[in-house]
C-alpha cells in the first residue's frame, strides 16, 4: 500500500504544500499512515483569503440549501464509516469499533445540524409604539476558525464545522497534527457533497500558534477550540485583544460517586468504560472514583476484574479493546504522573497487561489517594483512575467539587433523594445518574463549568448562540391597523 500524501484544502483546490511530515501510527511507530504537508505563512494567508472571499455567497445561500449539502456529507460519511473509522484507528490508536463509531457520530452530527437549518431564525416582539414591527434575525458571525484535537479527530471537527456551516459562516479548519488523515476524510466528504469553493478550508500546521496568527491578523471573526487549558487560554487572550468571538472546551477531572446502595456491577462497568475507553484520552474520561462507605471494597474488586479483561493490541484488530496512547511522549508523561502519585503514597491496585511495542500505557487503578493529591487534581489524559474513599454523600460531593475543572460527573445509586442531591450540588456542566462520565448525544448541549470551558456550550440547539449573531429590526411608521378594524357589523 502506498502512503497517502495529504493536501491542504484552500479555496477550490487540494494544495500539495511543502515540508512534509510523517503521520505515524501510535501502535507501531514504523507504520507511516500518511505524509502531511506543513502550512507556511503563505498557505495560512491563502486559506484565510479564500474563506473571506466565500463569505458573501455562502451567507446569502438559503439555510435550506446549506442544509442539503450537510445532509449529503452526512450520508457519505455513513457510507464511508468502515474505511474512515479504520484510518482513524490507525492514526489515533482507538479501537476499530470506536473509530467506526466516532465516524458515524460525526455523520449524525452533520445530519442534526442539517436539520437545524429549518429551525426558526428569529422572533417577533410587540412594540410600545403603534405602527412598529419588531423582530430579531440570526446572521452568521463571519469566518470561523476551528482548532480541533486529536482525541476525537472526526467528531469534534464535525461538531464545530457543521453548525458553523449550517448557520452560514465560512471556516478555517486546523486539525491536530497527530490526526490529519481523519480530518482530510471529513473535509473530503463535504467537498464531495458539493460545498462551494472556499467555504471550508483545511490546513495542516504545527501548533495552535496558527489560530493566534489568524486572530491577530484579523482573518477570523470567531475561534472555537478544544484542547489543552494552556493553549486554550492563550487563544482566548488573543481573541479578546482582537475582539474575536471565542469558545473553549478544555480539560476535566471527572468523578464517579458510588453510594453504598448502588448496583456495583453496573457502576464498575461504567467506571472502566469511562476511564479506559480510548485509553482514557477524553476530556470526559472518568479519572476519580469516590466510594462512599462500604462500597469501596466490592467496587475495587469489580473494577479489577474488568480491567484484567481488557485486551490491548493492534487497534485495527476487532478483538482489541484497549489501544495505545497518542505517542511515546504521552506514555512518558502519564507514567511520570503515576510514579509521582506512588511516591506521594498512592498504591497501584490494578495494572493491565500491554504489548512490548508501541505507545501503550497500562490501565491503572490507584488506591490510597487523598482528594488533594496531584493525581486527584490534575488531568491525566490517560488510562488511570484513582479510588478515593468518602464517609458520606456530603463528603463525596465536596470531594467531587474540589477540583478546578467541572465538565462531567456521575453518581451510582438507587435512591432518588441521593441522585437529586448530587444532580443539584455537582459543579459540572454535565451530570449523569447511573451512567459513565464520557459520551455526548449530538442534540444536547455539551460543555463544562469552572476551568473546563469558556462558559459556552457546543452542540444542540444552543450551538446557534456561538455561530450566529442577532440582528434586531425596528420597522417603523407603519399603518396602525387591527384585525377587527374592518369587521362586518355582525358575524
Ligand atoms: C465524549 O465524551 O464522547 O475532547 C466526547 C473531548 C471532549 C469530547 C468528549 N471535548 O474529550
Amino acid at each position: 500500500m502506498t502512503t497517502p500524501q495529504l493536501t491542504h484544502r484552500i479555496g477550490d483546490a487540494w494544495v500539495a504544500g511543502t515540508a512534509h511530515q510523517p503521520d505515524r501510527s501510535p501502535a507501531d511507530p514504523d507504520v507511516i499512515v500518511a505524509e502531511v504537508p506543513v502550512a507556511g505563512r503563505a498557505d495560512l494567508d491563502a486559506a484565510a483569503a479564500a474563506a473571506r472571499a466565500a463569505l458573501p455567497g455562502w451567507s446569502r445561500t438559503t439555510a435550506v440549501a446549506r442544509g442539503e449539502i450537510l445532509f449529503r456529507a452526512s450520508a457519505l460519511l455513513f457510507e464511508r464509516a468502515e474505511a474512515v473509522g479504520r484510518d482513524l484507528a490507525r492514526e489515533e490508536g482507538k479501537t476499530l469499533a470506536e473509530g467506526i463509531g466516532e465516524t458515524r457520530r460525526a455523520a449524525t452530527i452533520l445530519r442534526y445540524f442539517a436539520g437545524r437549518t429549518s429551525e426558526p431564525i428569529g422572533e417577533q416582539y410587540a412594540s410600545a409604539t403603534p405602527g412598529t414591527r419588531l423582530w430579531t434575525t440570526r446572521e452568521p458571525v463571519g469566518v470561523v476558525a476551528a482548532v480541533t484535537p486529536w482525541n476525537f479527530p472526526i467528531a469534534i471537527p464535525a461538531w464545530k464545522v457543521a453548525p458553523a456551516l449550517a448557520y452560514g459562516n465560512t471556516v478555517l479548519l486546523k486539525p491536530a497534527g497527530a490526526t490529519p488523515l481523519t480530518a482530510h476524510h471529513f473535509v473530503q466528504a463535504l467537498v464531495d457533497a458539493g460545498l462551494p469553493a472556499g467555504v471550508l478550508n483545511l490546513v495542516f500546521a504545527d501548533g495552535a500558534a496558527v489560530g493566534e496568527a489568524w486572530i491577530a491578523s484579523g482573518a477570523v471573526d470567531a475561534v472555537s477550540f478544544t484542547g489543552s487549558e494552556t493553549v486554550g487560554r492563550r487563544l482566548q487572550a488573543s481573541a479578546v485583544a482582537a475582539h474575536a468571538k471565542v469558545q473553549l472546551e478544555l480539560g476535566g477531572k471527572n468523578a464517579v460517586v458510588v453510594a453504598p446502595d448502588a448496583d456495583i456491577a453496573r457502576a464498575a462497568e461504567m467506571i472502566v468504560r469511562g476511564a479506559m475507553a480510548s485509553a482514557g484520552q477524553k476530556c470526559t474520561a472518568t479519572s476519580r472514583v469516590i466510594a462512599i462507605g462500604s462500597s469501596a471494597g466490592p467496587l475495587r474488586a469489580a473494577i479489577a476484574e474488568r480491567v484484567a479483561a481488557l485486551r490491548a493490541g493492534d487497534p485495527t484488530d476487532p478483538a482489541t479493546t484497549f489501544g495505545p496512547l497518542i505517542d511515546a511522549a504521552a506514555v512518558e508523561r502519564v507514567a511520570g504522573m503515576v510514579a509521582a502519585a506512588e511516591a506521594a503514597g498512592a498504591r497501584v491496585a490494578v495494572r493491565s497487561e500491554i504489548p512490548g511495542r508501541g505507545a501503550f500505557h497500562p490501565a491503572i487503578v490507584l488506591d490510597g489517594v487523598t482528594p488533594d493529591a496531584a493525581i486527584a487534581q490534575d488531568e491525566v489524559f490517560g488510562p488511570v483512575v484513582a479510588i478515593i474513599p468518602a464517609a458520606d454523600l456530603d463528603e463525596a460531593i465536596r470531594i467531587h467539587n474540589g477540583v478546578r475543572y467541572g465538565l462531567s460527573g456521575s453518581i451510582f445509586t438507587r435512591d432518588l433523594a441521593t441522585a437529586e442531591t448530587f444532580v443539584a450540588a455537582a459543579r459540572a456542566g454535565i451530570v449523569h445518574v447511573n451512567g459513565e462520565t464520557a459520551g455526548a448525544e449530538p442534540h444536547l448541549p455539551f460543555g463544562g463549568t469552572k476551568g473546563s470551558s469558556s462558559w459556552s456550550r457546543e452542540q444542540g440547539a444552543v450551538a446557534q448562540e456561538f455561530y450566529t449573531q442577532t440582528k434586531t429590526v425596528y420597522l417603523e411608521g407603519l399603518p396602525v391597523v387591527g384585525p377587527f378594524d374592518r369587521e362586518p357589523a355582525s358575524r
